[in-house]
């Protein structure tokens, strides 16, 4: 009988994280660009391309975003625009990178927007050892009014290297107080099985 009180609240408990963790969902579409050459969500300028490579392999299934592709020199990036962002919360952003020789001319950007008008500028760069994918990654604030943010990785310069990208993400970091309640909720939970624990000793 015992076991039966504390299945109940150990289900709750379970799906209680399973919410708040499905809550973090990838607002990037087309993250991995698995829809070969279509190109879907992003927008590619300069010397962007999506391949299907050989070596190194892709960091996930079969294609990968490249830019200055050996043939192409040149800089060049690749952005995707994000509505219905929320002002003030934090967001994650990350990718894997990878490359055909050591480079530190490629960078990751945040441009933050209200409506059109842009409001701030958050950009990093990204140090690549050629053969080895690297998965760096950020937690950046959005400005109090933004409601969109145009996600971008690039380079500015125009080198032989290729820049190999994958797998790209960029999701919401919950709130602490969604943490304080979950928190709260699993203590509740565990409480009320004190409670009963104590129950049918008595
Ligand atoms: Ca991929």
């Amino acid at each position: 009988m015992k076991k039966i009180c504390l299945a109940t609240p150990m289900i709750a408990l379970a799906m209680l994280v399973i919410t708040a963790s499905s809550a973090q969902a990838n607002l990037i579409s087309n993250p991995g660009f698995e829809d070969g050459t279509e190109q879907t969500a992003w927008t590619l300028t300069g010397t962007a391309g999506i391949h299907k490579w050989e070596a190194p392999n892709p960091h996930s299934g079969d294609w990968l975003a490249a830019i200055s592709v050996p043939w192409e020199v040149g800089a060049g990036a690749f952005s995707h625009e994000i509505t219905g962002i929320t002002g003030g919360a934090t967001y994650a952003y990350s990718l894997w990178a990878d490359g055909n020789a050591n480079t530190t001319d490629y960078y990751m950007k945040l441009s933050w927007y209200s409506g059109s008008t842009p409001l701030a500028v958050w950009s990093q760069g990204i140090s690549i050892t050629g053969g080895t994918y690297t998965n760096p990654s950020y937690n950046i604030v959005a400005p109090a009014i933004a409601d969109k943010v145009i996600v971008e990785f690039g380079t500015i310069a125009s080198d032989a290297i290729c820049g190999k990208f994958d797998d790209v993400d960029f999701d919401v970091v919950p709130e602490p107080a969604s943490l304080l309640l979950l928190g709260s909720l699993a203590v509740g939970l565990f409480g009320l099985v004190g409670v009963k624990r104590r129950a049918t000793t008595r």
